[in-house]
């Protein structure tokens, strides 16, 4: 039997902890190959952010350079750097992904994690009225899912269900709304779908900030679906690989005041996320 294969189609961090690099090295800890169209380069740290977006007609060569050789089970879309690239990829979908065979996971990347700003307004609505309706499962964080509401922040679990069900009107078949900065000793993301949506709890865990914690997880849950698992399930075990990478010694010293994941972390010790 053939490994499950995941595309992502995302931005380069040359750092590793987040983008193209963090969803690969994700990919490969689950044992899914991964393939990749990179959307932008990115040149960045905490204290800059630059970002050159690649052509959309050599974004769309790509994308269907790999679908013209490989059999993609799962695809995770990630930052898409304006209008035009959130259009060729919504047309690239509708070409390869007609019949809806393929899970989608959408990470609507708004800003990167020094603020920078990724997708301006009018990509931000392609993004929401053309994007999610062929998505299996969009994963804002608190921040992103205001801007795409225009409404203030959540500040309480039944504000975010709230808005998670907001969210699903857009068309997705679910929304994963994590809550990651909402404040108290509990991360609490909230799972909607069209029959119903569940709080989840985890213990918050004292590591400060984290680089590439959103396109990680976003790539773990497209792992999960790539090897067959149901969203929720894919959704619960993505969970357990990032608590288990937040646990503090699968994070590499950088030097400055973020950390990044090491994301092989689970081929050295397969049991611990897996409990
Ligand atoms: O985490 C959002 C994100 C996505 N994609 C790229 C990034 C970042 C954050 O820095 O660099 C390429």
């Amino acid at each position: 039997m053939s490994k499950p294969v995941a595309l992502t189609i995302a931005g380069s961090d040359p750092s590793g902890g987040a983008g193209v690099q963090a969803d690969l090295k994700t990919f490969a800890a689950h044992g899914v190959y991964g393939v990749s169209a990179i959307t932008a380069l990115s040149a960045q740290n905490e204290r800059r952010f630059e970002i050159l977006p690649i052509s959309p007609d050599f974004i769309c060569a790509q994308i269907d350079t790999v679908f013209e050789d490989v059999r993609v089970d799962a695809i995770k879309i990630g930052l898409l750097a304006n209008a035009q690239i959130v259009k060729t990829v919504i047309e690239a979908l509708q070409r390869h992904n007609g019949d809806g065979r393929i899970m989608v996971v959408v990470d609507p990347v708004l800003r990167a994690s020094n603020n920078g700003v990724a997708l301006d307004e009018s990509g931000m609505v392609l993004l929401r009225d053309g994007l999610f309706p062929l998505a299996s499962l969009i994963k804002p964080n608190l921040a992103e899912a205001a801007a795409l509401l225009g409404e203030p922040v959540a500040t309480t679990p039944q504000n975010m269900s709230d808005q998670a069900a907001r969210l699903l009107a857009f068309g997705c078949e679910c929304v994963l709304l994590t809550g990651g900065h909402l404040p108290g000793p509990d991360c609490i993301d909230v799972l909607a779908h069209a029959s119903g949506s569940a709080t989840l709890y985890a213990k918050k865990q004292a590591v400060g900030e984290v680089h590439g914690t959103g396109c990680t997880l976003t790539s773990a849950i497209t792992a999960n679906l790539a090897k067959g698992h149901v969203a929720s399930k894919a959704v619960d075990l993505a969970r357990g690989y990032l608590r288990g990478l937040l646990g503090g010694r699968h994070q590499l010293n950088m030097n400055g005041a973020a950390r990044s994941l090491d994301h092989m972390f689970i081929t050295d010790n397969k049991t611990e996320y897996e409990r």
